[in-house]
């Protein structure tokens, strides 16, 4: 029996309808193979008719994965208190043979396939599935990819409608179109309706077949496949093909006389990358993941997804006016992991007093419960997240999101956290220096909010490491190869937000970014010089003190520039053996890291010989 008669004979007409409209042996055989492994007792296949999302929609709220809010369209879900976030450690890259990559957990494939079909065999059962489409970056695009989820959980699904862009249209009018697979289960549920058999939870990566596995988790960041279980396969295929796929925001910036210049940009978590994507006065076109190619000799940009699964803890309305706003309009959100209390959603940090009881990840809440291990429960999660379209913020650049060719890419930012080593911005000296020195070079310091040390640097090259399916050699490889099909490839900077002085104030403000972005968009036309340091160029005192006067209207002292600008040889010189140790232990690595290396500890010697060990930068001009 062929796979097409095979879903004739078990599904529901209306359902086999849809399927068979759209003409693919592959994706027939790869659907009827699941609902035979994984033993559904309903199966719906959504088109991108609203009926279809609608249907989603109420399941998850009949399922009990989703729960109605005071506001028209904001639902809540919660996650099992021990799946709030990524697990890392139960997320296997599946490789041919025992190949191993660094700082990622692999699986030999046929070992890992075989385990997660085990885990995931009859998981269905007395369960729906849903079957949907989409595509990774604008459809009909150069950079689109097209994409089948497979779940049983009606909010993973819901959370696809409002993240990706439906793309049942293009499976039904092209033929055998290659795409991507995501087979997820959320497993057995508890009596809250959150995955019970955590012991199980797995995410397997089949590089080779383009498909990824997740099994007993609901937390978005393992389940959604288009997120991080796709950026996997797209890091892989975009090294193979020589194009860049990378953990970024894409914005553009507001220039003069109407100009607008694109940037994308990497920040490991909580180093700003949201809060400058989402910069009141300039454009948002993505927040979190971009696809870069080369096109006709341009690096041209696209985010990969239509919407925003972001980091509720803090925001609030004065620092975040414009997520604010979304946050609280009558439109489709779902809550993840807040407090719930008489249908109002609340989380840490929002600026407003937190009632002392409702219900949060951890089921019935009260000030000062305690977990199992004796930890004080939060009334939300330091992870808890929102899931809204993007076309609800008004500082959206719509016609850059909706681009089939993308935008042309001006610059790309590397941010990093670190009290003492980096100054607020650098620009590189050229692409390789840029992608060796600033963006495979990044670190982030820890922050109270991981577990551990504070203030211990952690290399994160690209804020990709958690993703990288692909030797970091081969990806920075990639990267330097990229210029030779972009001769003017984008210019590459660094930003540090978190300087701090000698008793641990930072010196600066939270608003302070969006003058850096400003330089940085003038640096990219060459509208204003710079002062070259052994690190890049740094900006010049009299062009900031301009723009935090036109920009924030402050005045900018050349105290404040001198101390925050300096170049500070010790920490420098220190980056620099720490990256160096990591790339050398690491072995296969370009060549061209150990000669910038080289050069750069050679300028920085040659610096301190001359003018000490911090040094202005007016000692440079
Ligand atoms: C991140 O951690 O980088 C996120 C959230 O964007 S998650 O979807 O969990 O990856
Ligand atoms: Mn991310």
């Amino acid at each position: 029996m062929s796979a097409l008669e095979y879903l004739k004979k078990i599904l529901e007409a209306e359902q086999f309808e849809k399927l068979a409209k759209i003409k693919n042996d592959e994706l027939h055989e790869f659907v009827a193979k699941y609902i035979q492994h994984l033993e559904p007792s309903k199966v719906f296949v959504c088109t991108d008719d609203e009926r279809d999302i609608d249907y989603v929609r109420k399941k998850a709220l009949e399922y009990g994965e989703e729960r109605k809010l005071a506001i028209e369209g904001h639902t809540v879900h919660f996650d099992n208190y021990y799946d709030q976030a990524r697990d890392k450690k139960h997320t296997y890259i599946l490789v041919p043979d025992d190949r191993k990559l660094p700082y990622i957990n692999t699986k030999n494939r046929e070992e890992g396939l075989k385990e997660i079909h085990e885990i995931m065999k009859g998981i269905m059962k007395g369960k729906e599935m849903f079957i949907c489409f989409f595509s990774l970056g604008p459809k009909n695009s150069p950079f689109m990819i097209p994409a089948v989820q497979i779940t049983d959980s009606a909010y993973v699904a819901h959370s696809e409608f409002i993240l990706y862009r439906k793309a049942y249209d293009v499976f039904a009018a092209t033929p055998d179109i290659k795409f991507f697979k995501f087979v997820h289960s959320e497993g057995e549920l508890d009596e809250r309706n959150t995955s019970k058999n955590l012991d199980k939870r797995r995410i397997m990566i089949d590089l080779e077949g383009e498909i990824t596995f997740a099994a007993n988790t609901q937390y978005g960041g393992n389940t959604i496949g288009l997120k991080k279980p796709a950026f996997r396969l797209t890091i892989h295929r975009a090294v193979k093909e020589g194009w860049l796929s990378e953990h970024m925001f894409l914005m553009g910036v507001n220039g003069p006389n109407g100009r607008v210049t694109y940037f994308t940009g990497a920040y490991p978590s909580m180093c700003g990358k949201t809060s400058t994507c989402m910069l009141q006065h300039e454009r948002l076109v993505g927040d979190d993941l971009s696809f870069i190619k080369p096109i006709n000799g341009e690096a041209r940009a696209v985010n990969v997804e239509n919407g925003v699964f972001g980091i509720i803890q803090g925001v609030n309305a004065k620092d975040d006016p414009i997520i604010w706003e979304v946050l609280h309009t009558p439109h489709e959100i779902i809550f993840s992991n807040v407090l719930v209390k008489d249908g109002k959603v609340y989380w840490t940090g929002m600026g407003e007093d937190i009632p002392c009881e409702g219900e949060n990840h951890s089921g019935k809440w009260y000030c000062g419960k305690k977990d199992k291990e004796g930890n004080e429960i939060p009334p939300s999660h330091k992870n808890a997240r929102f899931t809204a379209r993007l076309i609800y913020f008004r500082n959206l650049d719509k016609e850059a999101l909706n681009s089939p060719e993308g935008v042309k890419l001006g610059g790309m930012i590397f941010g990093g956290r670190d009290a003492d080593t980096w100054p607020p911005v650098c620009e590189a000296f050229n692409w390789r220096h840029g992608v060796i020195m600033k963006g495979a070079s990044l670190e982030s310091e820890t922050t109270a909010a991981t577990l551990g040390k504070e203030g211990v640097r952690k290399y994160n090259p690209m804020a990709i490491l958690d993703f990288m399916s692909v030797h970091i050699g081969d990806y920075i490889r990639n990267y330097l190869y990229f210029e030779k099909r972009v001769p003017t490839p984008p210019k590459i900077f660094a930003v540090n937000y978190f300087l701090k002085d000698k008793d641990g104030n930072f010196l600066n403000t939270k608003l302070d970014k969006s003058v850096w972005l400003k330089w940085m968009e003038l640096r990219v036309h060459g509208d204003v010089d710079a002062i070259r340091t052994p690190i890049g160029y740094l900006p010049k005192y009299e062009d900031l003190k301009e723009l935090f006067r036109s920009v924030l209207g402050r005045e900018y002292s050349k105290e404040e520039y001198e101390e925050q600008f300096k170049i500070r040889v010790p920490e420098l010189l220190a980056k620099l053996d720490r990256i160096e140790k990591i790339y050398r232990e690491m072995g296969n690595v370009p060549p061209e890291i150990f000669e910038e290396i080289e050069a750069e500890r050679k300028r920085l010697l040659e610096a301190r010989h001359s003018f000490g060990e911090y040094i202005s930068p007016y000692s440079f001009l």
